[in-house]
């Protein structure tokens, strides 16, 4: 249910994985509030109030009804199966699910190693290699 009883809470941190939440919350034309936070501008880092919302202190989070969902990919599937109603992705068990999963793992892998490659850059630049 997202008939404005039940709001979707978006923990939200500047220039995060968090914004394809907020892209799919759109998408799916769903009602939720934002909560924001601001890295730390010299560690980049999440302040110490998002380990209040869970204790790892990462972004996003999403709270919903009494239930908290950490990890981009965990939410987007809760989305998707609490109020997807067959939107955005092939129904399960379906052979279009399994081709579209393939795809989705391949992505994933090409966008692990970007986000790796941008990693390993920042620490050579800050150690000067
Ligand atoms: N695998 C997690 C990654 C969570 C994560 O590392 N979030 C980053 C932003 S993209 C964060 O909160 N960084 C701040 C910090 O580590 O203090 C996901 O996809 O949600």
């Amino acid at each position: 249910m997202n008939d404005g009883h039940c709001m979707i809470t978006v923990h939200h941190l500047n220039n995060s994985r968090s914004q394809r939440i907020l892209w799919l919350l759109e998408e799916l034309g769903l009602k939720y509030e934002i909560k924001r936070y601001e890295r730390d501008a010299k560690t980049m880092l999440a302040p110490p109030s998002l380990r209040k919302v869970h204790p790892l202190g990462k972004s996003p989070v999403i709270e919903e009804d009494g239930l908290t969902v950490i990890e981009s990919g965990a939410i987007i599937e809760h989305l998707l199966d609490s109020h997807g109603n067959g939107q955005l992705r092939p129904a399960a068990g379906t052979p279009e699910r399994r081709t579209s999963l393939g795809r989705c793992a391949q992505a994933a892998w090409h966008a692990g190693q970007g986000a790796i490659e941008r990693t390993v850059a920042r620490v050579r630049a800050a150690v000067g290699t």
